[in-house]
């Protein structure tokens, strides 16, 4: 039969399952019949073995998958069945998993046959939901190419890279291909140059894919301007510099020196920096490094003079004792070392470090030489804010240069320049000309300082279509304001800062210019990405003492100054109260805790602004009244504009330190040349 064979032995050859009578026959003999008997096998079909559906499959991002399952003993065909009727799986073992993000069992079957039962075996495949392309950001290649950069989406079948001179915001995806040029890309794709842009400006979004746009998910929107007059370069953020910590010290090293930096690519101009490295080898750096300390700290910053000259180094902002304060009469000499030792006694705030060389002031900063110290507290730390320096806590040292035809920075100011203040006529922030700066779409904090030497900076933000973004400053001078003030523009003077936060949510894909508004340049270009969560300014952000004027002592300051006699250069004079800077004279003798009201009046058809060293004031009238101090300006202020033939009075009051008069402390304008030429005064705390 076809079931089995018998040999002459009796051996049965098993063909396949069935049922089978054997006959066993002896033949007959001289003395007997043949003879048979019977009996009835029964064979049984077989298990198969080695049969494997194969391994588990996690993380599956596309919207097929093939697995073929191997192995079993049978001639029978393998079948696949998924466990959910939203997936299909085919003869071959293609799964169709199509828009379905989950887990299904894919069983594999090797069905059976005349010698074998069927078999099944399993696995379980993991598939994730479609992600969106993230992170789209871009790098200017040339005037007319741009090279885009994201992060890979999960789940997509390809990307679509969609261009146009029209922002997508309000279009549907199903429907960019309107206004659109795009490009299909494999999903391991995740950069893409594109050349020859002849228009003025254009957006970029791109789509993650599954099944032919059955669905899809779009990145931030970035947009790229060709006008070469744009901005070119990124925003660098000032490094911040860690101390060694030994004793409960923070100690900083600095080394002041010569260097180069390429203001203009590919041209180095001669600049004073300072880095912590004691060679001289100038990597492209400019300015001073942040300093950060907090509250209580102990603080050590020795500075190593390598400059080939005298400069001094003096804490704006700080409330130091009269000899750690780095003014005129702590002069560091060429290849010698100052410290400054204290501990850090103030609230949480942006302040910064500078010269303050009698007469060398103007050069020195505009050479280079500033930097930020940010001081932290208990407050600060504990408040909801954006703090992440670089990041989403940018700080901006904004200034001003004016570069020769060789790209040199050339500081002589004329007569006329010293009476108007030194100012270029090319911003640089943070030592950028016209950078940009990339957000996350959330609250940004910005941490303004007017750096410069001589310019008033009206701050405001402006869309692309020239509309205002408002903002909140959470900070001045000195501390947090106590509750956040909301506002379009921010007015500067210099040496002054405020902490502004802005409310970049919603905003992916657009950008945004920090403009002046005294001069209409525009200094910087913002560019929102991706979204991120961020809460809202805390509507209490301090508490801040009231000094009381009753019982005060109070002081007249007189602002004033001529173009001077004769010609050439360099006669200007400023005086207070009628006097030019003397190092060796003590001007005001002050009480160590007395509070003191203070009228600075500005004669003089040109704005000046007033600091006092080591303390900070509230200002209580603006051109004698009250109503004119506007909400900005109640905080805690160390550096006050004083507008032209106006008044500024605020209360003040030494609270940390005595000094004497081998080491006055300064009150003076800001404006440095105005400094320089003798618009300062010395006073002692008893
Ligand atoms: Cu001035």
């Amino acid at each position: 039969t076809s079931i089995a064979t018998v040999d002459q032995n009796g051996t049965i050859g098993a063909l396949k399952a069935g049922v089978v009578n054997i006959t066993a026959t002896q033949l007959g003999d001289d003395f007997y019949q043949t003879a048979s008997g019977q009996y009835t096998l029964t064979i049984n079909k077989a298990n198969q073995t080695g049969f494997s559906a194969g391994n588990d499959k996690t993380g599956v991002t596309f919207s097929s998958y093939i697995q073929v399952a191997t192995g079993g003993l049978s001639n029978g065909a393998i079948s696949y069945s998924a466990n959910s009727d939203k997936v299909n799986v085919n003869e071959n073992g293609k799964v169709d998993i199509g828009l379905n993000a989950g887990t299904v069992i894919i069983t594999a079957t090797r069905a059976g046959d005349e010698r074998y039962h069927p078999v099944s075996d399993n696995y379980t495949l993991t598939v994730l939901n479609l992600g969106a392309p993230s992170n789209l950001r871009f790098t200017k290649k040339s005037n007319n190419s741009v090279i885009l950069n994201w992060d890979t989406a999960t789940g997509a079948d390809s990307y679509q890279v969609h261009y146009a001179q029209e922002s997508f915001v309000n279009i549907e995806p199903e429907n960019y291909g309107v206004l659109t040029s795009y490009t299909m890309l494999e999903t391991n794709v995740t950069t893409l140059t594109i050349e020859n842009l002849t228009g003025a400006g254009y957006y970029f979004i791109i789509t993650a894919v599954r099944q032919n746009m059955a669905t899809h998910r779009t990145s931030n929107q970035v947009y790229f301007s060709t006008t070469p007059s744009d901005f070119n370069q990124r925003l660098k953020i000032p490094v911040e510099l860690n101390p060694s910590v030994d004793n409960n010290k923070k100690s900083f090293t600095l080394y002041i020196k010569k260097g180069q930096y390429q203001f203009y690519n590919g041209i180095n101009t001669n600049v004073f920096y300072a880095d912590s490295n004691s060679d001289n080898t100038s990597n492209n750096q400019s300015l001073m490094p942040t300093l950060r300390m907090h509250e209580n700290d102990n603080v050590q910053i020795t500075y190593h003079n390598k400059l080939g000259e005298t400069t001094t180094m003096h804490g704006h902002g700080m409330h130091l004792p009269a000899n750690q304060d780095g003014g005129p009469h702590s002069g560091i000499e060429n290849n010698t070392t100052w410290t400054a030792t204290y501990t850090v006694k103030q609230k949480a705030s942006t302040n910064w470090y500078h010269p303050h060389l009698s007469g060398k002031t103007g050069e020195h900063v505009y050479k280079g030489l500033a930097g930020m110290i940010i001081v932290d507290d208990a407050e600060s730390d504990a408040l909801d804010l954006p703090k992440r320096y670089g990041i989403d806590d940018i700080p901006l040292i904004v200034q001003n240069r004016k570069f020769n035809a060789n790209k040199q920075l050339v500081y002589s100011p004329t007569r006329m320049e010293i009476m108007q203040g030194f100012k270029g006529d090319t911003h640089i922030i943070n030592s950028v000309i016209k950078p940009f700066l990339e957000v996350k779409a959330k609250r940004i904090r910005f941490r303004i300082l007017n750096g410069s030497n001589a310019s008033l900076y009206n701050f405001g933000l402006i869309d692309t279509s020239n509309k205002d973004k408002s903002f909140q400053q959470i900070a001045s001078d000195q501390a947090f304001l106590e509750k956040p003030v909301t506002l379009t523009r921010v007015l500067l003077s210099p040496a002054e800062r405020a902490e502004i936060v802005v409310d970049f949510s919603g905003n992916s894909g657009k950008t945004f210019i920090l403009k002046d508004f005294e001069t209409g340049a525009e200094l910087m270009q913002i560019i929102v990405g991706s979204s991120e969560t961020s809460n809202a300014v805390p509507g209490t952000l301090t508490t801040l003492e009231k000094h009381s004027p009753i019982n005060a002592t109070t002081r007249n300051f007189v602002l004033s100054g001529s173009m001077g006699g004769g010609g050439g250069n360099g006669s200007a004079r400023f005086t207070i109260n009628g006097k030019s800077f003397d190092m060796s004279r003590i001007d005001t003798t002050m009480t160590l805790n007395q509070t003191e009201v203070w009228t600075i009046t500005n004669n003089m058809r040109i704005v000046h602004n007033f600091h006092i060293h080591a303390t900070h004031f509230r200002v209580i009238e603006r051109g004698g009244s009250a109503s004119n101090v506007a909400d900005n300006e109640k905080g805690y202020k160390d550096t006050v504009r004083v507008d032209p033939n106006s008044s500024v009075k605020f209360v003040v009051k030494m609270i940390d330190y005595t000094n004497n008069s081998n080491n006055p402390y300064m009150y003076h304008c800001h404006i440095l040349e105005h400094e320089d030429n003798g618009m300062m005064g010395t006073f002692i705390v008893e």
